[in-house]
């Protein structure tokens, strides 16, 4: 395997893998847990490939400790983890459940005796199904009740933990989970991705208000962003790609670091988002120390009635399955482009896309340091006869992606970390677990766990890295 350029990264650059709770730990019932929305609708007929639950998942709830060893042994500088919020308030509020904080404070003492920097998520999508029963995050409540329960697990956590993420890409909470009902609560209504798109962020902000008051750290949000292009210079085109991006990307970023929202989706969603005040957009844009990106793919958009001529261009458009209320409501397709190789996942893989989104974020909204707080692939991955998972285009997609970040480096954005999706493979939400993107293979039936090639890879890339 040929060396990569790491020149560029520093020495104090934070390499690590990703989880979340609900994905690997399992022992939903135990530690006095509460159920979440995620319990709910992966038991909900037709909602998961095979009808998947994370009930026992990775088992990382007993099997922590052993975990934690394989990231010593990958030599990892840091771990992003995520903090289920029903092991910590079973019904979403009031008191702590004492069992829960102890669990996290156990994970963050053995990832300290390692020398590993905990970085935890304080939502990654497990919400407590009694606050989904009040209407979830398009009620107003739910942010003030996130901010609580944010404070209380700095408050536990504050004297080992240095690097706090607040929510994990929004994004999918509010568009995936209330528009497209691919995601947990599953709902299929606009206006209510809409409002759940604004009371996330405001969950952000007070949850920021209060954790400040509480710890000395650096905290950030982590956003799912990507390039968005048009299939072609054709105006239709250009405009659908346009709303697309501020659907996924500006819808963010504007009031996080501008504090207001871009005045084309005001005029396109209305709602909740025009009735957003300029308190509230100050709670959202106050200062944060590191912006969390989470990048997979470039995305390439088409208006539909272009879809003929994107086909006569040579481009690939799945017309199989109904528009999701998203792509209907701007009129748009996602296209591929033949010959770009695509992941399990059917994402194209190009990774010169993440140093145009990196550079672009440093150009049109900030200079703060960016932590990639997920970048990695699902691959048709299989143990061989020899007992090996030889995962190459794991590893070449990690390679590319690695070289994609120093040449953002070397264009001036101060990239302070990068994390590899995922430690584990595990439970890949709707996909259940026929989707594999660990740098670890987890045999489900007897939870045992192969290091593939490309942990092997990363180790590699880790020590060259930390022995410039
Ligand atoms: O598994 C997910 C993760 O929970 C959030 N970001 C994308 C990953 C891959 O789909």
């Amino acid at each position: 395997m040929a060396d990569l350029e790491l020149g560029n990264f520093g020495r104090d650059f934070l390499w690590g893998t990703a989880t979340a709770s609900y994905q690997i730990e399992g022992a939903v019932t135990e530690g006095g847990r509460g159920v979440s929305i995620w319990d709910t609708f992966s038991k909900s007929p037709g909602k998961v490939t095979n009808g998947d639950t994370g009930e026992m998942a990775c088992d990382h709830y007993h099997r922590y400790v052993q975990d934690l060893d394989l990231l010593a042994e990958l030599g990892v500088s840091t771990y992003r983890f995520s903090i289920a919020w029903p092991r910590i308030q079973p019904d979403g509020s009031g008191q702590p459940n004492q069992e829960g904080i102890d669990f996290y404070s156990r994970l963050v003492d053995g990832l300290l005796e390692r020398n590993i920097t905990p970085v935890p998520t304080i939502y990654h999508w497990d919400l407590p199904q009694s606050l989904q029963d009040r209407g979830g995050w398009t009620a107003r409540d739910t942010s003030y009740r996130f901010a609580d329960y944010a404070g209380i697990v700095t408050e536990a956590l504050c004297d080992r933990v240095s690097h706090w993420i607040t929510l994990n890409e929004p994004w999918c909470s509010a568009w995936l989970g209330y528009a497209v009902g691919v995601h947990a609560p599953g709902e299929r209504d606009l206006n209510a991705a809409v409002s759940a798109t604004h009371h996330l962020l405001l969950g952000h902000g007070l949850a920021l208000q209060k954790m400040r008051t509480v710890a000395d750290a650096q905290i950030g949000i982590t956003l799912n962003l990507s390039v968005v292009r048009p299939a072609s210079q054709d105006q239709a085109d250009v405009d659908v790609a346009r709303m697309v991006d501020g659907n996924l990307n500006r819808i963010f970023l504007d009031p996080i670091f501008k504090k207001s929202y871009p005045s084309d989706l005001v005029s396109h969603y209305g709602g909740t988002i025009e009735e957003a005040t300029s308190d509230d957009l100050d709670i959202i844009g106050q200062e944060i120390d590191f912006l969390g990106v989470n990048f997979y793919f470039p995305s390439i958009v088409t208006s539909r009635q272009n879809i003929d001529k994107a086909r006569a261009n040579g481009l690939y458009v799945d017309t199989s399955r109904q528009p999701n209320l998203i792509d209907a409501d701007f009129d748009s397709a996602g296209v591929h482009r033949m010959g770009v190789k695509r992941t399990a996942m059917d994402w194209e893989i190009e990774a010169g896309a993440l140093t145009e989104l990196l550079v672009r974020i440093h150009d049109e909204y900030s200079e703060l340091p960016i932590m990639i707080t997920e970048n990695g692939c699902a691959s048709h991955d299989y143990v061989n006869p020899s007992g090996e998972v030889l995962d190459d285009d794991r590893v070449e997609y990690l390679e590319s992606h690695i070289t994609a970040l120093s040449n953002a480096i070397d264009k001036g954005v101060d990239v302070a970390g990068y994390f590899v999706w995922s430690l584990l493979d595990n439970f890949e939400w709707a996909y259940g677990y026929s989707r594999r993107f660990g740098i670890v293979w987890v045999d489900y039936e007897t939870q045992r766990r192969i290091p593939k090639k490309s942990f092997h890879r990363y180790k590699e890339i880790i020590a060259a890295s930390k022995a410039r």
